[in-house]
């Protein structure tokens, strides 16, 4: 099933970290990383005062239940040093599943389509990137929605997807 997941990053070294985690999740049983948009650099949006971040979009396929993409998205994310404290706050890490196929999804776990993804330009830009024709699963229509009024800018390539 192709499936997009959201990352993004605002401590330490941003770009290495983004890459690192694309090679990570490229080494998960069941995940063949397929491409990823270009690097964005994007003011923060919501949480304390913090460094902005840099966000990218990676498209998998994956043979992988929805629970178990999770469960392999979050050692992902724990291998990375991610430490859950401040909410919206600064993290080494984050990845948010956006999209698995055009399934949806309303678990106590996760929710898919991503919930805030339509209102958050740091995943909506990086992601049309990535759709021809981008309709959700609702029939949003992606093109139709008005782009949120947050700074962002590319800033670098397209991530290595390892061979
Ligand atoms: N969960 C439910 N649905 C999903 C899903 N579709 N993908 C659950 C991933 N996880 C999902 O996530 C909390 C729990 O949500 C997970 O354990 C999972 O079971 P988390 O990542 O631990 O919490 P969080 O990230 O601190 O909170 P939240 O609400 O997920 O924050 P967001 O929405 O991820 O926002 N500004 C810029 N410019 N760029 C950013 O990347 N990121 C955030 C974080 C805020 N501001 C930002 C950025
Ligand atoms: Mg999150």
């Amino acid at each position: 099933m192709d499936a997009f997941l959201g990352l993004g990053s605002n401590i330490g070294d941003r770009l290495t970290t983004l890459q690192h985690a694309i090679d990570l999740l490229a080494q998960e049983p069941g995940i063949e990383v397929q491409r990823t948009s270009r690097v964005w650099e994007t003011d923060p949006v919501g949480g304390p005062e913090q460094p902005d971040f840099l966000n990218a979009v990676a498209e998998i396929d994956t043979a992988l239940e929805p629970l178990d993409l999770l469960a392999a998205v979050n050692r992902v994310e724990a291998e990375l040093g991610r430490t859950r404290d401040v909410r919206w706050g600064p993290r080494t890490i984050d990845i948010d599943i956006l999209l698995i196929g055009d399934l949806t999804i309303h678990d106590d776990r996760l929710t898919v389509p991503h919930p805030r993804l339509h209102v958050r330009a740091f995943v909506l830009m990086p992601l049309l990137e990535l759709l021809p024709n981008p309709i959700l699963p609702n029939n949003t229509h992606l093109l139709d929605i008005r782009l949120p009024d947050q700074a962002v800018r590319p800033a670098f390539p397209p991530l290595t997807v390892p061979a």
